[in-house]
């Protein structure tokens, strides 16, 4: 089963050079040619609307040129610019050209399962253009998955536009997306500078813990292969079936850890720190489901420490919905590529109702500009008005509704 990922704009595209060395490293990726053809190109497209950042990535890696697609000028941190193009100064038909790439590949596959799209959700061209791209995917295959990873900005401190950007974002995500996986980087960000000597952080660092995050996700397991270890390269896929059961609650919340010298037990536990329980009000969240990577298993202990109090340990800290009988999957991997040697590594993703208090915020500050009319001629000019920003605060409140129904106790 074969993955296409398409990476956009500046965020999204950087991020993707740290998940794709990940990717190079593990020799069971490589031999299964989910990610990757018989002869090692990438199953993947880079997009942007400026060449700075992508134009160099074939010279790094085993990327064809046909697959970076590049547009005449950036976005300009505006959703509608990057949602509706350029069209005043001639259309650069980055639309047109990422589809007809995006098919190529797609075509080249033996057996296609769907696309990962990684970008940001405040970038112009990774919310605005990405917002654009999903929606045409959706059309196109309609059968497939559609998994996108998106970048949260920092909750303060970046552009005024960035709450309108992530609303517009967010809403046509919950439209036309399988799974939203979100990664808000003030928390990759805390991680960061919590282990660094002088709590300095680069996008660098930040990405590299994102990269080892999507890979430890991603990678092939044992669990997942067949009975003759052959990988069938499902986890992406697996892991959007086992963490949205149902189509109106889709976001993803992940962590990672890589260690040596912790038992399974400490790795678990410093892992399941950085996912929040609790409500600023001090009410607990509740999960849907969640999926637990083990790598490093070369003992096949795992199992057994999970037997004897871990799987109790990640249930009532994830505080799992009652109606779902079955909703934590765990799978493991004999090696464990990620991190220094010798290491082993937790990865975790779960679908929990904190998106919720991360929801209300993107809204709340929206709607506080919408009612000034702030920086609303910006996105007019571009064709994205007032109605549109209310179609999308409404979509995010039936969400977050969707979200209250679904882990009501009882
Ligand atoms: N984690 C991470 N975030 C990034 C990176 N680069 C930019 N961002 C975040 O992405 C947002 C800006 O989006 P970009 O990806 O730079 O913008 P773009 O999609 O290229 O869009 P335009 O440049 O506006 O056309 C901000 O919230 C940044 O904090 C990166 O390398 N890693
Ligand atoms: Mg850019």
């Amino acid at each position: 089963m074969s993955t296409v990922f398409v990476h956009v704009g500046q965020c999204g595209n950087q991020v993707s050079q740290h998940l794709w060395k990940c990717f190079e490293k593990d020799g069971a990726a490589l031999q299964s040619r989910t990610f990757t053809t018989h002869d090692g190109w990438h199953r993947a497209v880079h997009i942007d609307s400026e060449p700075k950042v992508v134009r160099h990535l074939p010279k790094l890696f085993k990327i064809s040129e046909k697959n970076v697609i590049t547009g005449k000028r950036g976005r300009g941190t505006n959703w509608a610019l990057g949602y509706h193009g350029v069209k005043s100064s001639g259309d650069d038909h980055l639309l047109e050209n990422s589809l007809e790439s995006i098919r190529k590949e797609v075509e080249r596959c033996d057996m296609y399962s769907g696309i990962v799209l990684t970008h940001s959700l405040s970038g112009g061209t990774g919310s605005g253009f990405g917002s654009r791209l999903c929606e045409a995917l959706r059309d196109e295959y309609p059968m497939n998955y559609l998994l996108s990873v998106t970048f949260a900005p920092c909750a303060s401190g970046e552009s005024p536009l960035q709450h309108y950007n992530s609303l517009m974002c967010l809403a046509t995500l919950q439209r036309s997306a399988d799974g939203i996986m979100l990664i808000q980087n003030d928390d990759i960000l805390a991680k960061v500078q919590k282990r660094s000597p002088d709590n300095q952080a680069s996008f660098t660092s930040l990405n590299k813990v994102i990269g080892h995050t999507l890979a430890g996700l991603f990678l092939p397991t044992d669990s997942l292969a067949t009975s003759r270890d052959v990988s069938l390269g499902q986890e992406p896929w697996e892991l959007l079936r086992a963490t949205c059961p149902m189509p109106a609650t889709k976001f993803i919340y992940t962590t990672h850890l890589a260690k040596s010298k912790l038992s399974w037990e400490g790795l678990v536990g410093q892992t399941l720190h950085t996912i929040p329980r609790y409500h600023n009000t001090g009410q607990p969240f509740s999960s849907l489901s969640g999926v637990v990577v083990a790598r490093g298993d070369s003992t096949d202990s795992f199992g057994a420490s999970m037997k004897q109090g871990l799987s109790h340990k990640i249930r009532t800290a994830w505080n799992f919905v009652d109606w779902n009988p079955f909703p934590l999957d765990v799978w493991t991997a004999f090696q464990n590529t990620l991190g220094p040697k010798d290491t082993a590594s937790v990865s975790m993703a779960v679908n929990s109702s904190c998106v919720t208090q991360f929801l209300d915020t993107v809204c709340q500050r929206s709607k506080d500009m919408l009612d000034a009319g702030a920086y609303l001629h910006w996105y007019e000019r571009y064709g994205t008005g007032k109605e549109d920003f209310e179609e999308a605060l409404n979509t995010l409140q039936v969400c977050q509704e969707d979200y209250c129904s679904a882990t009501k106790p009882g």
